[in-house]
């Protein structure tokens, strides 16, 4: 029997949803940082197993929206929870169980709602007497299909969940193409690899106010030009970003390089610079050319 499904992961900011995709997709596909708000638009994993394909929808963490940008985000969740098959809720096993997560548990555990399995993340490290009452809380949130305690960053855990959710789908056809890991088109790849960078590299409000726009993708004889922008808000970003002697742009760029040889398949020429758009996360039409 084949079965295919959707499965959309819920859960606040932070608790590794993005980290729990690319583990179980086996692939870089989704940003991944250690600052709130990594995730800006929903993106596709799919995972690929004997008999059945399980298609998880990676979100934006769970928040009250504050600008445009994040009412953005709150949207795409909400219209993705009413299309899945089942739903998947991470939580951090290392804080308590806080107003966020009951607020999106009560969301996701409601009567009428798909099938919600809980992921207990990031439990690697932690002793047993933490981790027992942390799933005993997190079975009290409502009438959960399932609880699994698991770490995305080691993949403990991720088997039994995954069996969990394949049983949860329905019977049907592949949707994707053996192979196919994402549905993101390579210039958003690539732009939310470097952006990955900018994110783990600054800190203080830059994170939040950085975007990517790719530019162009050239493919030459020995190897594949890539320009993109770094977008800010202010002049002093910019600066931050550009660093001393442009260090800083050079370090994200080199770091970002890799994983981009690799979406690309083969060597890259990265033309990476800094630009300022002011107040970009408030304007539509900059958030359209941004495809958020
Ligand atoms: N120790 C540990 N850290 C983890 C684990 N999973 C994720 N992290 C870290 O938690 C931070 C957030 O991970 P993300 O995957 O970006 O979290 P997210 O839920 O997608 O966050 P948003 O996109 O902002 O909603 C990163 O620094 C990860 O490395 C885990 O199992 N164990
Ligand atoms: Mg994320």
């Amino acid at each position: 029997m084949r079965r295919s499904g959707l499965v959309a992961l819920a859960g606040r900011p932070n608790v590794g949803k993005s980290t729990l995709v690319n583990r179980l997709v086996g692939e870089h596909v989704a940003a991944v940082s250690a600052k709130p708000q990594t995730t800006r638009r929903r993106a596709i994993g799919v995972v690929h197993r004997p008999g059945s394909q399980l298609v998880m929808v990676d979100l934006p963490g769970f928040q009250k929206p504050f600008d445009r940008l994040t009412e953005r985000m709150q949207r795409s969740v909400n219209e993705t929870l009413e299309d899945a098959d089942a739903t998947l809720l991470v939580l951090d096993a290392r804080t308590p169980i806080g107003p966020g997560d009951r607020y999106i548990a009560a969301r996701v555990l409601a009567g009428g709602a798909p099938p919600c399995v809980v992921a207990l993340n990031k439990t690697d490290g932690l002793a047993a007497d933490r981790v027992v009452p942390a799933l005993a809380a997190a079975a009290a949130l409502g009438a959960p299909h399932a609880v699994h305690p698991i770490s995305a960053r080691t993949g403990e855990g991720t088997d039994a969940l995954m069996a969990d959710l394949l049983a949860l789908l329905p019977e049907g056809p592949a949707w994707f193409p053996e192979g196919m890991t994402t549905d993101q088109p390579l210039e958003q790849r690539i732009g939310e690899l470097i952006r990955e960078r900018a994110l783990e590299l600054t800190r203080d409000e830059v994170p939040h106010a950085v975007a990517v726009l790719v530019e162009s993708i050239e493919p030459g004889h020995d190897r594949t030009v890539v320009e993109a922008k770094l977008i800010c808000e202010t002049a002093s970003q910019k600066g931050i970003l550009i660093g001393r002697g442009g260090s800083m742009v050079k370090r994200i760029g080199s770091e970002a390089r890799p994983g981009i040889e690799a979406a690309v398949g083969g060597p890259v020429f990265l033309d990476l610079s800094v630009k300022v758009r002011p107040r970009w996360r408030r304007d539509a039409a900059e958030l359209d050319r941004l495809g958020v």
